[in-house]
């Protein structure tokens, strides 16, 4: 990566900002299918970069060719999953459903060999929100607080190819409905992708991955946006030398700051995805946060 310099934002991404329907429809299901994200040019891209990881990673860990490769924080090895941060047809919806008040908190590649290979380090599938200590410690009914964007680089059609299983609007339910493990209940979903497509969901709705028992590797990447207030999952500090290479709006997205206030109380030189919003569609047109919406005031005392 070295010598490159990285530019984020393109007037493309004005053009696929989420439509009302499409915010209906996540705030109802809790995921949004996004077809086709990746041109092919890109999916090859990544590819490349994909397996290029996948074999140092293998060889690093002592990994089988059956065994599950996963690897947080992947965009510091390679320019094509760095050109994901600010992917022009995914993320500026994730900016119209959490503000602009964002960063990467995660970078993950995840490569799932067959399991007919006989790999020691398949994990089972487990129903699961996203986050870690969040889900435990925040009280109930827990917020939205940060969303993933799923890059699906094969093909996932079919029960056998460990496509993403999520129940549709569990993103409301603290626990998983106890049915989720009966195998007749309908209110599953398998979200089969095309090589390309991408999925934005909510952290809380509750999803894991399918079994791969098909001839073919899976091959996606999980990045996680959540708000500049909450800690990275996979970084504490992007190496500064990447920083120098990134424009101001890529530094936001990669956890930079400039004020030590900024993280809670972020100033313009902050957050400069902001001012390049507003400069486009007005401060009128900017996300506007639930506090802006009426509140609900307290019952009088009886
Ligand atoms: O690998 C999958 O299909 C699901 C990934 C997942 O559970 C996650 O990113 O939290």
């Amino acid at each position: 990566m070295e010598g490159q310099f990285f530019e984020s934002l393109t007037e493309a991404h004005l053009r696929h900002a989420l439509t009302p329907r499409e915010l209906a429809a996540f705030q109802r299901d809790g995921y949004l299918v996004v077809p086709g994200a990746l041109d092919e040019a890109a999916r090859f891209r990544l590819l490349e970069a994909t397996d290029r990881l996948d074999q140092r990673e293998r060889q690093r860990l002592g990994l089988g060719p059956g065994d599950m490769m996963s690897r947080f924080s992947v965009i510091r090895f390679d320019p094509a999953f760095l050109e994901l941060v600010a992917w022009a047809l995914t993320v500026p919806k994730v900016w119209d459903i959490l503000g602009w008040n964002i960063q990467l908190y995660i970078s993950h590649l995840v490569v799932y060999p067959p399991e007919t290979w006989g790999g020691q380090q398949c994990r089972a599938p487990v129903w699961h929100q996203d986050s870690g200590r969040p889900v435990l410690e925040l009280e109930r009914p827990a917020p939205r607080l940060s969303v993933k964007v799923a890059y699906w680089l094969t093909d996932t059609h079919g029960p056998d190819r460990g496509a993403m299983e999520v129940i549709p609007g569990s993103h409301r339910l603290d626990a998983p409905p106890p049915e989720c493990d009966d195998p007749d209940w309908d209110g599953r979903l398998l979200l089969e992708a095309s090589p390309g497509d991408s999925v934005i969901f909510d952290r809380r709705i509750w999803h894991r991955h399918g079994r791969n028992t098909s001839g073919v590797v899976r091959k996606a990447l999980f990045f996680g946006y959540s708000y500049r207030w909450l800690r990275a999952l996979d970084y504490t500090a992007m190496p500064q030398a990447l920083l120098e290479r990134c424009d101001p709006v890529l530094r936001q997205l990669l956890g930079d700051g400039a004020t030590e206030v900024g993280w809670y109380q972020p100033q313009p030189e902050d957050v400069p995805l902001r001012a390049w919003l507003a400069a486009r569609i007005g401060e009128e047109g900017l996300w506007q946060p639930p506090s802006s919406q009426p509140q609900q005031s307290l019952a009088p005392r009886q």
